[in-house]
């Protein structure tokens, strides 16, 4: 195997399992020799939500009664990596916190869920938003609902020009960051303007092994990456540092786990993560450049075609997204509500 070389400066970690000294270099497989790597997780799941919540329940003596396992949630698998379409429970009056359970279930399995013919207003979003969790302070530059600070209104079309056309997890530069975002489809162009996914487990498993162990050790500074350009250019060198200042920036691991299942995954995105802790700037950015590379294998995606009413639920633990910049003129509306905490896994930190 050919080996490009990174220098590293290496740092402390708690319990390493594999120690990179000051003096060591990490090792970076080619990329030729990386697709040799098989992607060892890339299993069908066959279940859905509802058996799996059957499951948790039966195992766990202290769980509600089952009465609402009766409820179904029907999942289709969308490809091998992961997705799945359903069908939202359909619940005159607001999400019952049994529905929110059986939606968590099938997310924690399939972590993007897609709903199409949905139907959800903005007050019911914010209502299914609040059943998963607790919905995060406003986003520093969309804009949000008229009637519902939590519903953030995406509109693309005429010269202005999508910003979500790069590979990312949101707001990483949060810590947390939001475990999970809904959003939906309002207005869309007749053809394009699809959002991909993208398996960061999958990507995980297709590491070299040696690498990995590697990058088990590494910490990455996350920051509001390109959200500059619009500060800057709306109120200059102050607008900027304000921006700054207000979105801060995060440490995450390199390679974070889930907090419910405890799968490992890559956790840099070319978005939002600026510098690794401990390597030279050339470093750091040799490393990064290559993680944000494998991101792009297919094998890793499942990719939206959206309709009006389409829903998607996504668990940002673990995923990475990108939406298709191919429809302008056209217009794209859409709205999105960020669930910061995981209301069933309330211990847990988002990365
Ligand atoms: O508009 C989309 O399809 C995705 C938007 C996005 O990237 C986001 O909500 O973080």
């Amino acid at each position: 195997m050919r080996h490009a070389e990174l220098g590293c400066c290496g740092r402390e970690a708690a319990e390493p399992t594999h120690r990179l000294e000051s003096n060591q270099s990490l090792q970076l497989p080619d990329s030729a020799d990386q697709r040799a790597h098989p992607a060892s997780d890339l299993s069908v799941t066959p279940t859905c939500g509802w058996a799996t919540l059957a499951n948790q329940r039966l195992s766990d003596p202290h769980a509600r009664p089952l009465a609402s396992a009766l409820m179904e949630l029907p999942c289709t698998r969308l490809t091998p990596a992961l997705g799945a379409t359903a069908r939202l429970p359909n619940e005159a009056g607001g999400i019952s916190d049994e529905a929110a359970d059986l939606i968590h279930a099938a997310l924690i399995e399939h972590s993007v869920l897609v709903f199409p013919r949905a139907r959800l207003d903005p007050g019911r979003m914010v209502q299914l938003g609040q059943a998963l969790g607790t919905l995060g302070a406003r986003h520093h530059s969309y804009a949000t609902h008229p009637d519902y600070d939590d519903v953030v209104v995406l509109t693309w079309g005429g010269d202005q020009k999508p910003d979500a056309a790069e590979w990312h997890a949101d707001m990483t530069y949060r810590n947390p960051p939001p475990f999970a975002s809904i959003l939906k489809a309002v207005e869309v162009p007749a053809v394009g303007g699809d959002t991909l996914w993208a398996s960061m487990f999958a990507v995980h498993d297709a590491l070299d092994p040696g690498l990995r162990r590697d990058l088990e050790q590494l910490e990455a500074v996350h920051d509001m990456g390109a959200f500059r350009t619009g500060a800057y250019r709306q109120s200059g060198h102050k607008g900027l540092e304000e921006a700054l200042a207000q979105t801060g920036a995060a440490v995450h691991p390199v390679i974070a786990r889930h907090p419910v299942t405890g799968r490992p995954y890559v956790n840099v995105s070319e978005s939002f993560t600026r510098f690794v802790i401990g390597l030279s700037a050339p470093a750091s950015a040799r490393l990064l450049t290559y993680l944000f590379d494998l991101i792009n294998r297919p094998d890793f995606h499942v990719r939206v075609k959206w309709e009006a009413d389409t829903v998607v639920i996504w668990d940002n633990r673990g995923t990475q997204h990108y939406a298709v910049a191919d429809y302008l003129p056209h217009r794209r509306v859409m709205h999105r509500v960020a669930v910061t905490t995981d209301k069933r896994t309330p211990t847990a930190s988002a990365v």
